[in-house]
């Protein structure tokens, strides 16, 4: 019996019929199209709670997870602070639809870590955190066209549906049904990592483009860095031409450091957008910047934008419980060690397989892409082998780990992870690995 034998009970029949049922009156049985696991196959889970860094789906199946909710997770499942500061606040109240102090609480731990964030303004989900930056981009500039990446998910705004990353990509969804041409005309894709483009476009579009949106480092087309100098690029490219640069930080503000990632690259962004950890768990997201930009923002200037639950008094006491502890000692350290030491496992299991693998990574986020080139765009990623990567999760599963259900997606490391999660992980892929290169040997 190997340390990692398939643990999974093989029939997870009550998953399969609450799933079954839920295709009935959910379409496809989910929320979000991520979860229907379509572009890895097998069946999607049915998880009923969490602790820690585990999952336990509906037939007592225990999973060490590492989606961690999309990055939201960052201290791990049901953590004691988050929850009781839930619990307690839900016994005072959960929504009043009129200011609470809990709000300026957060918005001043946030501004205190990112003092380039002058401002703030607290939604409800990553989507409407980066389609209010937009709007306010375009508000501000008078312009109508912004610039993304291909492959860089920022939500699912009519604005950002062409060419995206994560659910879109997983699904093969390139143009997306719905969004008026008028619309979708607007918005003009650039590879990521490539400035001459990012140049052409602004050359093509003067004095037209009122933004450029780009996640810091791409997590929804896998994970891809950033080449040295491209983001600095962007902001001295935007300033130039008297654009916005917005930089998404729904995945990545307070995972791999306490605050901003942008401080790792030198750069600040005219409006930064936040999300999945700020909220521990429950729906938080955000924009800012400098103040005389957000002043633009109702009800001081004319850009509209509001929320029946934004500033949530359930959410904001569970960011403000995950956030308090973002600022232990060592706390980022930790996570990002052992996400090194996953890492070189995962390499050196390929290696010891005889196949051929990237393993693309930054700080406690990666990715595995099965390809000999290396991954330094969406149409790198799009040329790996997604059927091997499907095999891969498969296998991974089978063994209790949950990694991302599709290529275009990270893999996290939480601070509940401990080094003997890491060495089992790194035992389970060796097993799939020798799986795989067993079978395409035949
Ligand atoms: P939401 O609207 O899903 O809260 O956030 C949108 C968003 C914006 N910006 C970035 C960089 C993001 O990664 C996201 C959402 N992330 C995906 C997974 N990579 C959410 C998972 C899902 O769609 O189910």
């Amino acid at each position: 019996m190997s340390a990692t034998q398939p643990q999974l009970k093989r029939e997870r029949k009550r998953s399969r019929e609450i799933f079954e049922r839920a295709e009935k009156v959910l379409v496809g049985g989910v929320n979000s199209p991520v979860r229907a696991f379509r572009s890895v196959g097998g069946e999607p889970l049915i998880i009923e709670r969490g602790s820690g860094q585990f999952l336990y789906d509906a037939d007592g199946n225990e999973l060490l997870d590492y989606v961690c909710s999309w990055g939201a997770m960052i201290l791990g499942h049901a953590n004691p602070a988050i929850s009781d500061a839930i619990a307690e606040q839900a016994r005072r109240g959960t929504s009043f639809g009129v200011t609470t102090e809990l709000e300026l609480e957060l918005a001043t731990l946030i501004t205190q870590a990112i003092p380039f964030i002058e401002k703030i303004r607290f939604v409800s989900s990553g989507t409407e955190s980066t389609m209010s930056a937009v709007r306010l981009a375009r508000g501000v500039t008078k312009r109508d066209f912004i610039v993304k990446c291909e492959g860089c998910y920022h939500g699912h705004a009519d604005s950002f549906l062409s060419q995206a990353g994560s659910g879109l990509a997983t699904l093969g969804i390139a143009e997306c049904p719905g969004v008026p041409q008028a619309l979708a005309a607007l918005t003009l894709n650039v590879p990521f990592n490539d400035l001459d483009a990012v140049e052409r476009v602004f050359a093509g579009h003067k004095g037209q483009i009122a933004a450029v949106i780009v996640e810091p480092i791409a997590a929804n087309m896998g994970v891809v860095s950033p080449e040295a100098g491209f983001l600095k690029g962007l902001r001295e490219i935007t300033k130039k031409n008297g654009a916005l640069l917005i930089v998404d930080e729904v995945i990545t503000g307070f995972r791999l450091r306490y605050g901003s990632v942008q401080k790792l690259f030198d750069i600040e962004a005219d409006l930064t957008t936040l999300g999945k950890i700020i909220g521990g768990g429950v729906p938080v997201a955000a924009y800012g910047g400098r103040a005389e930009l957000m002043n633009h923002v109702a009800p001081l200037g004319p850009v509209y934008q509001a929320g029946t639950l934004a500033g949530n008094p359930l959410a904001m006491r569970a960011g403000i419980a995950a956030l308090k502890q973002l600022t232990k000692p060592g706390f980022y350290e930790g996570m990002t060690q052992l996400a090194e030491r996953l890492v070189q496992g995962f390499r050196s299991s390929i290696a010891a397989a005889g196949l051929v693998a990237q393993v693309n990574a930054v700080g406690p986020l990666s990715t595995i892409f099965f390809t000999p080139e290396p991954v330094k765009n969406y149409a790198d990623a799009k040329r790996s082998d997604t059927k091997r990567y499907a095999q891969f999760f498969r296998e991974m599963l089978d063994r209790g780990i949950f990694l991302a259900p599709s290529q275009f997606e990270a893999t996290f490391v939480s601070a509940a992870h401990t080094a003997s999660d890491i060495d089992r992980t790194i035992v389970a892929a060796q097993e799939t690995l020798q799986v795989i290169a067993a079978d395409s040997a035949v």
